[in-house]
């Protein structure tokens, strides 16, 4: 039985390879391996990333079944592989965070919609595939992550700076932006330590990119759990290094990054989201709003550990104004991150903005599927309280250019120089992120020519 996994391509990844400083932003589909380290022997898999480039599949020996994974961006493109394989005959399952958040759309153009975690129900959706009984719906709920075998490391072996790991799934914290908490749930649920090293020595890159959303969780026990995973990657000894997700609560305790670093990690992406209370407020980020929290000082004790700190903020909020780019770049530049990755506030399905948007008739992007390729956090696709398209987008440029102008790079290429931090990487990073700024100027004229008009 033969068995395709396909992440369709994106529209951003297509954007992201016209660049070659971008080799480090093409990331593993983590789901497809898990998915295929869920699958019985009797299978042949093969696992096809459209974003390394798109197969001729009329080349490829036909397949017995086609699973998709797609993120919103990627529907659109997931349908048209859909559609090529329905038409050859093969049945289609569809699964992950856009099949579970719309699942009556994918329904339409697919044999078999499998929403949630599908660690549990994947076997039986192949048994049923086996014997020509596949039914139209499966819900894989929330899976139990204690016993799950480890991800397919050995399929996609090449093409990509940084394996995959996961650790952890699920976040209370429910910020009204995210899909996280809708899609993973509130309970924070840890695999067994013993399993990640284990998993971590079969990812065949250097460098790993944790996937988790939190690596250190919200409670005490989370950061017990945190710093006993990290002494035990140190004692393996296994000579990766890491990026993660976290929260800004990780500068907050000496030994959690004193650990972090020993075990591998040079890099924490931390979502500031905004750098004003009420923004905060407004997205329900609460736990950022400890008071008295320095930034600047909070990111400094995380430089010190020689760990770079990529910050992530909004634009679109319904306090911001004219003005708000500028603002975040000079408050991003002196909290002093390496590195900022900034979108525009996007209403993704599921979430509780969606709901609040789509009940005040904001969103403006709304003739879907077709516009979900706009879903990308990188177009605003939505009406903002105080700022026009042309406006927010200006915003956005404002933003970034200023942040990734050369005096500002310089300043921090000649500061990581001194703390003796990685000076190469975040050359790399800042190079990298300049480029994509002269790409996104054509995206964005051609974006505003087609769909301007439909914000008004
Ligand atoms: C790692 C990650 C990335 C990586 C991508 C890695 C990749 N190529 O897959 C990077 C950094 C590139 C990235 C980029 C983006 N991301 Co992202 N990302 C994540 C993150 C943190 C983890 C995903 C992951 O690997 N999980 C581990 C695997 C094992 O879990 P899983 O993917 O959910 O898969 C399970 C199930 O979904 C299901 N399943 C999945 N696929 C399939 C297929 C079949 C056939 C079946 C049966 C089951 C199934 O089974 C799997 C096992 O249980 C998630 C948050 C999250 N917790 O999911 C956000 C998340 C997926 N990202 C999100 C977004 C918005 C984006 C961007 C659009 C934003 C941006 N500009 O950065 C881009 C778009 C990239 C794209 N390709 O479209 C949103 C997606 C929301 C949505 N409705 O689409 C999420 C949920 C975060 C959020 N804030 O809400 N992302
Ligand atoms: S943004 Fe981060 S903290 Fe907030 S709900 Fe999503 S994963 Fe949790």
């Amino acid at each position: 039985m033969r068995l395709y996994l396909i992440n369709p391509s994106n529209s951003l990844v297509s954007l992201v390879k016209e660049s070659r400083w971008n080799r480090y932003r093409v990331w593993k589909p983590l789901s497809l391996m898990v998915l295929a380290g869920l699958t019985p022997q009797e299978w042949e898999i093969s696992i096809v990333d459209e974003n390394l480039g798109v197969p001729d599949y009329s080349a490829m020996p036909l397949p017995d079944l086609v699973g998709i994974t797609a993120f919103t961006s990627q529907a659109n493109r997931a349908y048209e592989v859909a559609t090529y394989f329905r038409r050859l005959g093969v049945p289609i399952v569809m699964g992950g965070i856009h099949a579970t958040m719309c699942q009556d759309e994918v329904m339409e153009r697919v044999d078999s919609v499998v929403t949630g975690e599908a660690d549990g129900i994947w076997p039986q959706v192949l048994e049923d595939a086996r014997h020509g009984r596949l039914k139209h719906r499966y819900d894989g709920g929330l899976a139990d992550i204690n016993e799950v075998p480890f991800a397919r490391h050995d399929l996609l072996a090449t093409g990509y700076a940084f394996g995959a790991i996961q650790t952890t799934r699920g976040c209370p914290l429910n910020c009204s932006f995210c899909s996280v908490t809708a899609f993973n749930g509130t309970r924070y649920r840890q695999r067994p330590i013993p399993d990640v090293v284990r998993e971590l020595q079969l990812v065949r890159e250097k460098h790993v990119l944790v996937v988790d959303d939190n690596l250190i969780g919200t409670r005490p026990e989370h950061i017990a759990r945190a710093k006993d995973l990290f002494r035990a990657i140190a004692q393996a000894n296994l000579r990766k290094k890491w990026v993660a997700q976290a929260t800004i609560n990780f500068s907050d305790d000496e030994e959690l990054m004193a650990l972090a670093a020993k075990a591998g990690c040079i890099g924490i992406f931390i979502g500031f989201e905004s750098p004003e209370l009420e923004g905060l407020l407004e997205i329900g980020k609460k736990f950022n709003l400890l008071k008295g929290r320095d930034f600047r000082a909070s990111v400094r004790r995380i430089q010190r550990h020689n760990i770079i700190v990529v910050g992530s903020f909004i634009i679109g909020l319904d306090i911001h104004k004219p003005g708000i780019g500028k603002h975040i770049a000079n408050m991003a530049s002196k909290y002093r991150v390496d590195n900022i990755n900034v979108m525009y506030l996007t209403p993704l399905p599921g979430t509780g903005l969606w709901n609040q948007m789509k009940s005040e008739d904001r969103i403006a992007l709304n003739v879907f599927p077709e516009d979900w390729k706009y879903y990308t956090l990188t177009f605003p696709v939505a009406r903002y309280k105080h700022l026009s398209i042309d406006s927010i987008i200006q915003e956005m440029n404002s933003c970034n250019w200023s942040f990734y102008s050369i005096p500002r790079i310089l300043r921090r290429i000649c500061r990581s120089l001194w703390q003796r931090r990685k000076p190469i990487f975040s050359l790399v990073a800042n190079l990298s992120y300049r480029r994509n700024l002269y790409l996104s100027r054509k995206v964005y004229v051609d974006f505003n020519r087609q769909w301007g008009n439909r914000h008004d």
